[in-house]
């Protein structure tokens, strides 16, 4: 009998119905005494994710029969927050789910909050990796994800008086019904040892990695469902465990303590997510977690391919592509050179041309702190063949570019792998480049500077290898899932087509000139305001107007991101209210939330700074509705989904040049907000296809930034500005911080330096007239409602679907696979 075979599951409400309650009572022993919505939760989950398995099971082997080419996404994070809404959603099951529930006596809302969010990711790099695995399913693309099944993820963040204090995140503490463990595809990952080398039977010359401490990565996958189209991807998430559960000796000898040591120093590998966005960590355990995935990701696929094919790797590369996502898995390309010359017997030759047909690479920052480099010295005790490899390929690579530039030594010194010194290091980008076939930034401008700055010798040598591409953002959970009142109205008007083909969204724009549409579109858009409201009163107590502008900043604290702009403006208005100077004045929310890297004291800074000029606005009479400042407290992908439908403004106020894409501005755009923001990351082409007159400009250009950094004088700038010595005067005599003398000295002196890298004081003249007109237009309801309406309308480019598609058709050439479902 054939085992794989499985019964149809139903999908009428009656079935659902069914099921819930078997899963409730039965599996969960639950009845109608419980009083927790998580069990619902998980009742629910476990009658959705049946629906999947098999769909699961079908792309699967859809796949194996057509013995098709297939992507691997490596990446240190998955930002996946929750799985319950985005399945149904992807399932087509909502309203029957919905209409079940409500028959049970149950409150579907309730049970999608009861989930808790999978928060394995800093910020906008984990997050766009969901958001591509999800477009992958819905294109039928063959693509698995790997990464890391952090036990603890992204910490939760309390505000205590001000600060932010870290409590850690057990996302798993209750387990996880959207994963399957797998222990069958369990590999063994080697760590510390030496290398011994010897002469093989063909004469060649062979090093083998040996004594060494080994730890097992066990894969965990989660189902990716594709949009309504019965393809469901994997996502595999490795957890380190040690090779023995314990020592039965020193148990026996009553050792208790020490017999389970190896099972936990083993598992500290993937215990928690290094909580850092935009520097580098430095630490072992950071390195062990890079390698673990890169090796037993690697392992898993060549498993696949051995077991298909023995050890013929002919055809490797022309099956199988790997897209490292950033420089953190880039380790991959000297562990794919070991797994083929010392444990499958390629030559060194084969095995690199094979590595650098099936390895492309993608930047995600310019901040060269965020560029990860590793101690030579910590290599060698820890990973002692990859070193020996890494140095091979340096060799190999530095005869290349000799040949290319003979003589040119101080060339030679820049492009190595290894970068002399008191200490040497690894230069793992640059690892990444030489050991791939496709280099891509993740906007135009970004790409451009990372051809014509950071990585110009590599470009001048292979400028085939260079590429664009555009990141996005799914429109299934960035408008059909967050905001379904505003995903009806434009299915109503112009079809459902968008959801899977956003420039569709195109339609919409002769509606802009109609005013019952408007009307409509406003309302939606209030409605949206005032859920936030609640949603902000709930969590965090404030009390919002909704007829205020809503002018939102969420995203990692970063002193690129400049939040402390964004509180300068909000300063510069309260010392208007406080003049009087109210004429024709728009009443304005002012939103900010972001966590800050537990170790970057400015970034704790800055949150401290936003909530003491809040505490001291929010609590003067004068001021009332006119400006309220908001920090929104433990900010995830779950708060994003409530936030972005109910914003007016987007802030995207980075220094030009440092901010490298940028998503939350596409989703903002995408719910129909308006942006204020410079000319850096992916803004530049969001204003290219909303047109000038619906965005607000403002700041210096990146090469006027450049510019200006040569003679940059903050202080002569204030000198002339009557409105920012308004400013100043408020935070130099400690308005904001009456009880505590000081506190923000270094943001003051950090904004006031001649070397301050991002330029704040430059941009304030700019931001604050662009935040003037902001005012304008939104005090004509009419003319603020058509350019929301533009914006949404726009925003097709930024859908990962069109991303992904580049990614396809430039670099891994996959074949769409049908699944029948
Ligand atoms: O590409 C995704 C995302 C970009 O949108 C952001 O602009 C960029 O900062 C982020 N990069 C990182 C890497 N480290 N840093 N910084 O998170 O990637």
């Amino acid at each position: 009998a054939d085992i794989t075979l499985l019964p149809k599951l139903g999908m009428s409400k009656k079935e659902f119905i069914a099921d819930f309650k078997h899963y409730y009572s039965h599996r969960l022993g639950r009845d109608e005494n419980c009083r927790s919505p998580h069990y619902a939760y998980e009742a629910l989950s476990m009658a959705i994710s049946d629906r999947l398995v098999e769909r699961w099971k079908n792309t699967y082997n859809a796949c194996r029969i057509q013995n098709c080419k297939t992507a691997f996404y490596l990446s240190m994070e998955f930002l996946m927050g929750r799985s319950l809404s985005n399945a149904m959603l992807n399932l087509g099951v909502n309203d029957i789910v919905s209409e079940a529930l409500y028959e049970l006596g149950l409150d579907i809302e309730e049970l999608i909050d009861a989930e808790p969010d999978a928060g394995l990711g800093n910020g906008g790099l984990g997050r766009l990796a969901a958001c591509f695995i999800d477009s992958c399913a819905t294109l039928q693309l063959p693509v698995t994800g790997y990464g890391l099944r952090y036990e603890y993820g992204m910490f939760c963040q309390n505000i205590e008086n001000g600060e932010q204090v870290e409590r850690p995140d057990h996302w798993l503490r209750n387990g996880n019904v959207w994963e399957i463990e797998r222990p069958e595809y369990t590999h063994r990952v080697k760590f510390g040892g030496h290398t011994e080398s010897h002469i093989d039977e063909l004469g060649r010359k062979r090093s083998t990695w040996v004594n060494t401490q080994d730890v097992l990565a066990v894969p965990y996958d989660t189902p990716i469902p594709g949009y309504q189209n019965g393809t469901v991807n994997t996502l595999r998430l490795w957890k380190a465990t040690a090779t023995e559960e314990f020592n039965l000796q020193e148990f026996n000898a009553g050792d208790y303590a020490e017999s389970v040591a190896e099972k936990n120093t083993a598992e500290n590998i993937t215990m928690v997510l290094y909580p850092n966005d935009a520097n580098e960590n430095g630490k072992a355990l950071r390195l062990q977690q890079q390698y673990l995935l890169a090796s037993a990701s690697l392992q898993d696929v060549i498993a696949n391919w051995v077991g298909r094919h023995g050890n013929d790797f002919t055809h490797f590369a022309d099956k199988n592509c790997f897209q490292l996502n950033d420089t953190h898995p880039s380790i991959a390309v000297a562990e794919l050179m070991r797994l083929l010359v010392d444990i499958h017997g390629l030559d060194w030759d084969e095995a690199w041309r094979i590595t650098r047909k099936t390895m492309a690479y993608t930047n995600h920052t310019l901040l060269p702190e965020a560029l990860e480099r590793w101690s030579v010295n910590l290599m060698q005790s820890l990973l002692p063949r990859l070193m020996e490899i890494i140095f091979d390929i340096n060799a190999h690579f530095l005869a290349e570019v000799s040949a290319h530039w003979p003589g040119d030594f101080d060339r030679m010194r820049r492009m190595s792998i290894i970068e002399e010194g008191h200490e040497k290091q690894v230069r793992m980008a640059y690892l990444a480049i030489v050991g791939s076939f496709s280099v891509n930034g993740v906007a135009e401008l970004h790409s451009k500077l990372l051809q014509e700055g950071l990585f110009k010798d590599f470009y001048d040598f292979w400028p085939e290898k260079f590429n664009n591409k555009t990141n996005g953002v799914t429109p299934r959970r960035w408008l059909a899932a967050c905001n379904p009142e505003l995903a009806e109205l434009i299915t109503d008007t112009i079809g459902d087509g968008w959801v899977t083909n956003l420039s569709e969204l195109e339609k919409l724009k002769p509606y802009a000139d109609d005013a019952k549409f408007r009307q409509k579109w406003y309302e939606l858009q209030q409605a949206s305001k005032q859920r936030l409201i609640d949603f902000n009163k709930e969590e965090h107590g404030a009390e919002l107007n909704v007829e205020s502008l809503f002018d939102v900043q969420v995203k990692r604290i970063h002193e690129y991101k400049r939040q402390i702009l964004n509180v300068l403006h909000v300063i510069h208005l309260y010392e208007r209210i406080k003049r009087g100077d109210t004429a024709n004045w728009t009443n304005r929310c002012v939103l900010i939330g972001g966590k800050a890297a537990p170790g970057y004291v400015m970034a704790k800074k800055t949150i401290k700074f936003i909530n003491n000029v809040a505490d001291v606005i929010n609590h003067d009479p004068d001021v009332g509705d006119k400006l309220k400042l908001v920090f929104l407290p433990n900010y995830r992908v779950s708060a994003m989904e409530k936030i972005c439908p109910g914003a007016d403004l987007s802030e995207q106020i980075s220094t030009a040049g440092k901010e490298a894409s940028g998503t939350g501005n596409m989703k903002f755009m995408m719910n129909g907000a308006l942006t204020i923001g410079t000319l850096d990351g992916a803004n530049i082409e969001i204003r290219e296809e909303v047109g000038d007159e619906n965005f607000f400009l403002f700041g210096l250009t990146e090469e006027e930034v450049e510019e200006m950094r040569q003679d940059y004088n903050p202080q002569a700038i204030i000198d002339e500005d009557a409105d920012l010595q308004g400013v100043m005067r408020l935070l130099e005599c400690g308005h904001f911080n009456q009880f505590e003398p000081g506190i923000f000295d270094d943001i003051i002196a950090s904004i006031m330096s001649p070397h301050d890298p991002w330029m704040t004081i430059a941009d304030f003249r700019s931001y604050i007239d662009a935040q003037r007109s902001v005012e304008e237009a939104y005090r004509d309801k009419e003319r603020w409602t058509r350019m929301s309406i533009i914006n949404t309308a726009s925003s097709g480019k930024f859908s990962t679907d069109r991303t992904i598609s580049d990614y396809n058709e430039n670099i891994w050439k996959l074949t769409p696979v049908k699944v029948d479902f």
